[in-house]
C-alpha cells in the first residue's frame, strides 16, 4: 500500500519521510522520470492539489503533495506561491535569499515579519482529495544563520527559539513547523474519516 510523494523538492522529502516515519508508515518518492506538474494555480491548495491529484492519476495510487512558501508582511505577501522561483526561472535558494534579502533593505526589524505556508493535499483514486493547511509566524534576519533546512530557512527567525529554522534540527524543525503542521492536520482528517 505505497503513498508517493509528489514533489522534486529534496528538503521536503526528507521532511515529509521522517515524519511519516514516526508513524511508522513508509513513503516513496515519486519516480525520477515522472513527468514536471505545471504549478499554474494562484494559491497554495490549488497548486497541492494538481500535483497529488496529476501524480495519484498517472500512477494509480495515493499522492501526497506539499505546496508552500514564504508570505512577509512589508512586500504584501510576496513571494507567497512563486517562492520557488522568486529570482527568476532559474532560481535558486542561494538567488532567491539574496533577492529577499534586497527587496527588504533598510526595512526595519520590526516590520520584517513573515510566515511560512503548506498546504498538503492528499489524492487517492476514486476518493475526493483531502486538503490541510499549516503556518509558523516568524521574522526575516538580515542576514543567513545555519546550515540546517532549506530554502529561506537560514533567513527565517523564531522568536519561540532564538534561532533561525536554519539552526535547528530537521528532528525539531518537523516538531513547529508549516509543513509538520499541515501533515499533522492531515494525519487528522485520516484518523476522523477511519473513524466515521
Ligand atoms: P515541488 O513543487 O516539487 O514540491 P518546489 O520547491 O517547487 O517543489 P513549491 O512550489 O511548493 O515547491 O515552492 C515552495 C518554495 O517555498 C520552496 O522552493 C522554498 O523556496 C520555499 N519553502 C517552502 N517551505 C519551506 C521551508 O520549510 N523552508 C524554507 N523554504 C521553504
Amino acid at each position: 500500500n505505497k503513498l508517493l510523494l509528489a514533489t522534486r523538492n529534496q528538503g521536503k522529502v526528507r521532511e515529509i519521510a521522517s515524519f511519516f516515519a514516526e508513524l511508522g508508515w513508509h513513503v516513496e518518492p515519486v519516480p525520477a522520470d515522472a513527468p514536471e506538474v505545471v504549478e499554474d494555480r494562484d494559491t497554495f491548495a490549488g497548486n497541492a492539489t494538481k500535483k497529488a491529484e496529476e501524480i495519484s492519476a498517472l500512477y494509480h495510487c495515493p499522492a501526497l503533495a506539499d505546496d508552500s512558501g514564504l508570505e512577509v508582511d512589508a512586500l504584501d505577501g510576496r513571494p507567497g506561491v512563486y517562492s520557488a522561483r522568486y529570482s527568476g526561472e532559474n532560481a535558486t535558494d542561494q538567488s532567491n535569499n539574496e533577492k529577499l534579502l534586497r527587496e527588504l533593505d533598510g526595512v526595519a526589524e520590526n516590520e520584517r515579519g513573515a510566515r511560512f505556508v503548506s498546504a498538503i493535499a492528499l489524492a487517492r483514486p476514486g476518493l475526493e482529495t483531502l486538503v490541510s493547511f499549516g503556518t509558523v509566524e516568524g521574522r526575516i534576519l538580515t542576514e543567513e544563520r545555519g546550515t540546517e533546512g532549506f530554502g529561506y530557512d537560514p533567513l527565517f527567525f523564531l522568536p519561540s527559539h532564538g534561532q533561525t529554522l536554519g539552526e535547528i534540527s530537521l528532528e525539531e524543525k518537523n516538531a513547529i513547523s508549516h509543513r509538520a503542521h499541515a501533515l499533522r492536520a492531515m494525519v487528522d482528517m485520516l484518523k476522523a474519516e477511519e473513524d466515521a
